[in-house]
């Protein structure tokens, strides 16, 4: 309960609306928006409009005003919640987790970031060199990883194209001594195909722009996206200012420089973007017989590049080696159309395993060394989950059914960590309360991740049937088996996932299954392992596996993203959660069109109205017996100022009591409990009226009056 706003900026919880319509939270929170407040409370969930544009609340002095406060002792912020988890991490030794969720653009990202950048701020007072320089490496770490993770979407200029969960270790002092990255399933399809308006990672169009003309000649690459066919498809290839390409390639060369990354590592991961591109212009004709490559200029540079033999280069993009089932290895030449699925899957494996690279040298940077747990106390940890977020596309395909299952999945989480929550809390505190119904997310769930019966499930079936097993045949099948199912239907070459509030997702299951299978010939996985450049080689640990000793049957992408976001719940759950529910305001990124219909399907999805509606099913409002004294001993002349009785919890018993509001509240072990806002107005009504009373009988005193 902020008290530093008026009332001409709207309820700065949701909780204290009249009541809980729809309406109710619209108005309130377009009020808001349209006052520059974005921030707005539902209890401890802190729910963020996009301003799209810079709001000067994130510096020095609102991160002092913030620091070690209490929620309620500010208006709503971010830091506010950082601050709630950072507390509970240092005093009570808890781990906990700031989870960030909203739609594709809403400002999850940049809430991680400045969250990053306020634990950065409140701690290491003392300066130590080895704590500034883990702080300093988990910082630069957003700015490498949006360069190679993040693209321009049609929904947001710097999207996420991978999930991100961060560990932040902290000793017990409270500072930070290392931490840990977890990336989810990036989106390499984009490495070598963009929608209309779209762009490839970012990563590229920095180097073709931003790279010096050194490092572009040695690599024979030219200043031009429109040169390199993975480039230029997506015909987006400024974002805004070409310049902002080349300015962000020198603070990712200073990033990576800083967090350890040395001079041959550097040029190695830009050596692979240029064989990256000088992959995708190779180009393949065929006479009928057999396939050859159009020129082998970028046959011969990609050779150089990666540091292997040019001949095998050649072999490897036309031929496979396969194993008879005889145990007889031979070799099948390509036609065309596997020649192409063969490059263009070899360039998404090679920026995948970079990628992949990239983050475990910065987790051996940042990892906890040295930890001694007897020496150094518990070893806390605050993770801070940014991911991709729901989208929904003229054409959705299999990366948007993994990222919107994953959303799924995390709303399942919100729903029962807020309920379980809000339970265990009455339950500590030995108060009786009733159930709500809500939406309980788990039945989309299970229909995309049940085994044997759910969507990937059937679709790793048809993955491993062997013959020709097409889109459509797997969509047939899906259709039967998932008849009955109330959130599912299919329209002919799309399967509709039915959500709740009827925001029905459809899917184009073409591509689904060689997506999922996300097959790479050995012959390229065997190329890399024998590049004479050791970064290259490292990536590529499993090239030195022989045809015949290769898994026939390795986990389908589907299978792989599944666990790892199951495992990632996981971590969630044993934590102590802290929500950040992100709305996008409109479509165009304008600071000040605040689209109702739009808001409206965001704040319905996220569940935030059922969120209030718990949040006061029981009890709208709770409070330490001696926090609520302090702010209200002055209502009631038995406490103020000061009380006599046993306790403080006694002395909050005869304020309500005086005050008639026995009725509405029920005292806790620590806490008291209120269900209706409106004694809490009154409370705050006669409070605020009785202050100039304070005020003048203050001054009097100080003036030596009385
Ligand atoms: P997302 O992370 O939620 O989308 P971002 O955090 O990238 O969205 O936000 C999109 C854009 O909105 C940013 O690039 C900023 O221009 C603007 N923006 C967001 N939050 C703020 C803020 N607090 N102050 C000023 N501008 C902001 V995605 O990754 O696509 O799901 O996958
Ligand atoms: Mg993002």
């Amino acid at each position: 309960m902020a008290e530093l706003e008026g009332l001409e900026f709207g309820k700065s919880d949701f909780v204290l609306l009249d009541e809980v319509t729809m309406e109710q939270f619209m108005e309130n929170l377009k009020l808001r928006f349209d006052k520059g407040r974005i921030y707005t409370y539902i209890g401890e969930v802190v729910v963020s409009v996009n301003p799209y544009r810079q709001m000067d609340i994130y510096g020095k002095e609102t991160i002092e005003a913030y620091r070690g406060r209490e929620l309620y002792e500010n208006p709503p912020h971010l830091f506010a919640v950082s601050d709630a988890a950072y507390k509970a991490m240092k005093r009570r030794a808890k781990d906990t987790c700031i989870v960030i969720s909203g739609e594709s653009g809403a400002g999850k990202t940049e809430a991680s970031k400045y969250i990053m950048q306020y634990i950065a701020a409140i701690t290491n007072p003392s300066q130590r060199a080895e704590v500034e320089s883990v702080k300093n490496v988990l910082l630069k770490s957003n700015c490498v990883l949006e360069a190679f993770g993040n693209a321009k979407t049609n929904r947001n200029d710097n999207s996420s194209r991978f999930g991100k969960y961060m560990d932040i270790n902290f000793n017990f002092n409270g500072d930070p001594t290392g931490g840990h990255i977890n990336n989810y399933l990036l989106e390499k399809s984009r490495v070598v195909q963009q929608q209309d308006g779209e762009r490839n990672f970012h990563s590229f169009y920095q180097l073709l722009r931003g790279g010096s003309d050194e490092m572009l000649k040695s690599f024979n690459i030219q200043n031009d996206p429109a040169a390199y066919v993975y480039t230029k498809e997506g015909a987006a290839i400024a974002v805004s200012t070409s310049n902002n390409d080349r300015s962000s390639h020198k603070a990712v060369m200073n990033a990576l420089e800083v967090i350890g990354f040395s001079k041959e590592e550097i040029n190695s991961i830009y050596q692979i973007l240029a064989s990256i591109l000088h992959l995708g212009n190779v180009q393949f004709e065929s006479d009928g017989e057999s396939v050859q490559i159009r020129g082998l200029d970028a046959v011969n540079l990609i050779s150089d590049l990666t540091g292997t033999d040019k001949e095998i280069v050649s072999k490897s993009l036309l031929y496979r080696t396969v194993a008879t089932g005889g145990g007889e290895v031979i070799e099948k030449g390509h036609t065309e159309h596997e020649a192409c699925f063969g490059r263009d899957a070899f360039a998404k494996a090679l920026y995948e395993r970079l990628f992949g690279w990239i983050v475990g040298r910065i987790n051996a940077v940042i990892e906890v060394k040295d930890y001694n747990p007897v020496l150094h106390g518990k070893n806390t940890v605050i993770g801070v989950l940014d991911i991709y977020g729901f989208e929904i596309f003229d054409n959705n395909s299999f990366e948007q059914f993994c990222i919107n299952y994953c959303n799924e999945k995390l709303q399942q989480l919100f729903i029962e960590l807020i309920l379980q929550q809000e339970q265990a809390e009455y339950q500590r505190e030995g108060i009786t309360w009733q159930h709500i119904n809500y939406f309980n997310n788990q039945i989309i769930v299970d229909l995309v991740e049940q085994s044997h019966k759910g969507i990937i499930s059937i679709l790793d079936e048809a993955c491993l049937t062997v013959g020709k097993v097409t889109d459509t045949v797997c969509l047939d099948s899906m259709d039967t088996k998932l008849a009955q199912h109330p959130h599912y239907t299919s329209r002919k070459v799309s399967m509709v996932h039915k959500r709740p509030l009827r925001l029905h997702l459809s899917y184009s299951v073409e591509g689904f299954l060689d997506k999922n299978k996300d097959p790479l010939f050995q012959d390229f996985k065997r190329l890399m392992y024998n590049s004479a450049n050791p970064v290259l080689k490292e990536m590529w640990p499993d090239g030195q596996l022989s045809i015949t000793e290769v898994t026939k049957r390795p986990l389908t992408a589907a299978t792989l993203f599944k666990n790892s976001i199951v495992a990632l719940v996981d971590k969630l759950a044993c934590k102590e959660p802290y929500y950040v529910r992100c709305i996008k305001p409109n479509e165009v990124k304008s600071p000040v069109l605040f689209d109702e219909a739009r808001c409206r399907h965001q704040v319905a999805y996220l569940g935030l109205l059922e969120n209030v509606m718990v949040r006061r099913a029981g009890f709208a409002y709770r409070q330490h017996y001696t926090r609520f004294l302090q702010r209200y001993k002055m209502t009631c002349e038995y406490t103020w100022p000061n009380h006599l009785m046993e306790s403080d919890k006694e002395a909050v018993e005869i304020i309500i009591t005086q005050h008639g509001f026995q009725d509405d509240v029920a005292y806790g072990q620590t806490k008291l409990f209120v269900r209706t806002p409106r004694t809490l107005f009154t409370l705050e009504q006669e409070r605020t009226a009785l202050i100039p009373i304070l005020v003048l009988f203050l001054q009097k005193v100080w003036r030596g009056a009385l």
